[in-house]
């Protein structure tokens, strides 16, 4: 059975939990190998141990040295919802995607343009969640015409791959302007509690990947941050 990632959001919440998605990241273009000899089942079961809301993966390949057959191997090997990030622009990987047990979808409102919405209800027409991700204000009205239930905003510009600093200004400067039941997840650049705490105000659930990755003691610092 496929969970819902808008649920166990909702769920991490209402147990007074931080809401936070745990990215394996395996690779960035700025830090370069981040599993530093561990394997992706062990950064899993660390992110399980600490009540984590789900798990993201990128199975984009040449910037961030993902593949679809770890994603496939991640989803098989937890009980919690994971996320598949990746620059998607076709249906026929939306119906790749359904045929995993993974949970929901990213989409790039800057990438798919006047296409988001399509391709949002391709992904629920299939069971898959959409987490439509925004950067700017345009981006936000073209997340707000579709029936995601999940909008992602990212504080980097995902153009300059990831070679800016964190910090969570985008979403201080874009959640306002969403005004929906969607749940908000503030993503990328969050590496401290203070980021954490102003991306909390404003939006549902963190997602959380390179601070956890580069941490020396990751299971504290998740637990840290999940509260
Ligand atoms: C994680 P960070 O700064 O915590 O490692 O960021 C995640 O938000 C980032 O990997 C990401 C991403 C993306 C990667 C957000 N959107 C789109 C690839 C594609």
């Amino acid at each position: 059975m496929r969970k819902s990632l808008y649920k166990m959001i909702k769920l991490r919440k209402q147990e007074q939990f931080n809401a936070v998605i745990a990215e394996i990241k395996v690779h960035s273009p700025k830090h370069g190998d981040l599993l530093r000899g561990r394997s992706v089942l062990d950064i899993l079961r660390t992110y399980e141990k600490c009540d984590v809301a789900g798990i993201s993966y990128i199975t984009e390949k040449k910037h961030f040295r993902g593949s679809f057959e770890t994603f496939r191997e991640i989803c098989r090997n937890t009980d919690l919802p994971v996320l598949r990030k990746d620059f998607v622009t076709s249906v026929d990987e939306v119906e790749r995607t359904a045929e995993t047990e993974g949970s929901a979808l990213l989409l790039i409102a800057r990438i798919l343009g006047d296409r988001t919405a399509e391709l949002v209800d391709s992904c629920h027409d299939h069971g898959v969640e959409a987490l439509v991700e925004v950067h700017s204000p345009y981006d936000a009205d073209i997340a707000l015409e579709t029936s995601a239930r999940l909008i992602g905003i990212n504080n980097r510009d995902i153009s300059r791959l990831e070679l800016d600093d964190g910090g969570v200004e985008v979403t201080e400067r874009i959640a306002p302007l969403l005004k929906t039941p969607a749940l908000k997840v503030s993503e990328s650049g969050i590496s401290t509690l203070d980021h954490l705490t102003r991306a909390l105000r404003h939006a549902d659930a963190v997602l959380v990947g390179t601070a956890f990755m580069l941490a020396d003691d990751m299971e504290r610092r998740v637990r840290e941050f999940v509260g």
